[in-house]
């Protein structure tokens, strides 16, 4: 049965701060190393800028040939983000008290071609490549569904750190995911917005541009959380694997109640008091968009490791 996101849910996910610490976070980690032509994509002084602001990755996820950095870890940030997300949205969902939506609930299986309940949205005429290879049957059932046997079984999980599962499911699994279940958004966010441009614009703050596959709207979409959902099981799964019980051993002595790299405690009241440090978070997100945008950037989901395990 499909479930949407309750509208106090998706209104508060569509806040202008939630979108800009998504995109950001996703845009940044991504593009760190990247280089074009030889050229970095960042030169050292906007990357000096960027830390200033305080939006450093803590681990690029992308090399300079924007092949996925499985070693370094930046698979736990992944996982552990979007658990904070997860986390966020469930004290909000408490608070809203809607009993059709009590928590988020992810996908206990990739739903196949012509699932009822959440099939493939049909591909548009300008949609780029990349998303429209990913949403053919063939794609599911040689790509997607060999990639989702390959997660769910222990035999892998037990030979992997938890660095390795969260690159390779960001970069094989989870990316086509965005790309497969987005649909038509109508007229497209720019994803380089014109350069005399300083800051994103406001429209694209409006609840209904959930466009799943661009970052800064794709957490409206509930087909997001099911999919995260799912992500986020397979932690479950690893530790199984791997006989480890109790707390998820991240390398990283996280504070769990801070999101990382945006500073908003995930207490959703708390989000919604804008105080001078809220305002003060908020404003070095503004500054980082302004640097970030750039006409040769990685745009995050379309990087792919197709490649069969
Ligand atoms: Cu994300």
């Amino acid at each position: 049965m499909v479930t949407m996101l309750p509208p106090k849910a998706k209104l508060m996910l569509a806040l202008r701060e939630h979108r800009m610490h998504h995109v950001l976070w996703h845009t940044v980690r991504d593009n760190w190393e990247a280089q074009d032509e030889g050229e970095p994509v960042f030169s050292d002084s906007e990357k000096q800028r960027i830390r200033d602001m305080g939006w450093e990755p803590l681990r690029p996820s992308l090399d300079k040939d924007r092949v996925p950095k499985e070693n370094n870890k930046s698979g736990e940030d992944f996982l552990f983000m979007h658990r904070q997300m997860i986390l966020h949205v469930n004290t909000l969902l408490s608070e809203i008290g809607d009993t059709s939506y009590p928590e988020v609930v992810g996908w206990a299986r990739v739903p196949p071609p012509n699932d009822p309940d959440y099939p493939v949205p049909p591909v548009w005429n300008s949609a780029p490549d990349y998303i429209k290879s990913r949403k053919t049957d063939n794609y599911y059932s040689d790509i997607m569904m060999q990639r989702e046997n390959y997660f769910t079984t222990s035999e892998n999980l037990s030979g992997m750190t938890l660095g390795q599962l969260g690159s390779q499911l960001e970069y094989r699994i989870h990316n086509p995911m965005h790309l497969r279940w987005a649909s038509d958004p109508g007229e497209e966010r720019p994803l380089v917005f014109p350069s005399d441009a300083d800051a994103i614009d406001t429209k694209w703050d409006n609840p209904s541009y959930d466009y799943l596959a661009d970052p800064y709207s794709s957490h409206v979409n509930y087909i997001f959380w099911k999919l995260h959902g799912w992500i986020d099981d397979r932690i479950n799964d690893w530790m199984r694997a791997n006989k480890i019980t109790g707390e998820v051993p991240w390398s990283v002595e996280w504070d769990k109640n801070i999101m990382p790299q945006h500073g908003l405690i995930h207490e959703p009241h708390l989000m919604a008091k804008m105080d001078d440090r809220t305002n003060d978070i908020i404003n070095r997100m503004e500054e980082v968009v302004k640097i970030v945008n750039k006409t040769n950037l990685i745009t995050p989901f379309s990087v792919i490791d197709d490649g069969i395990t």
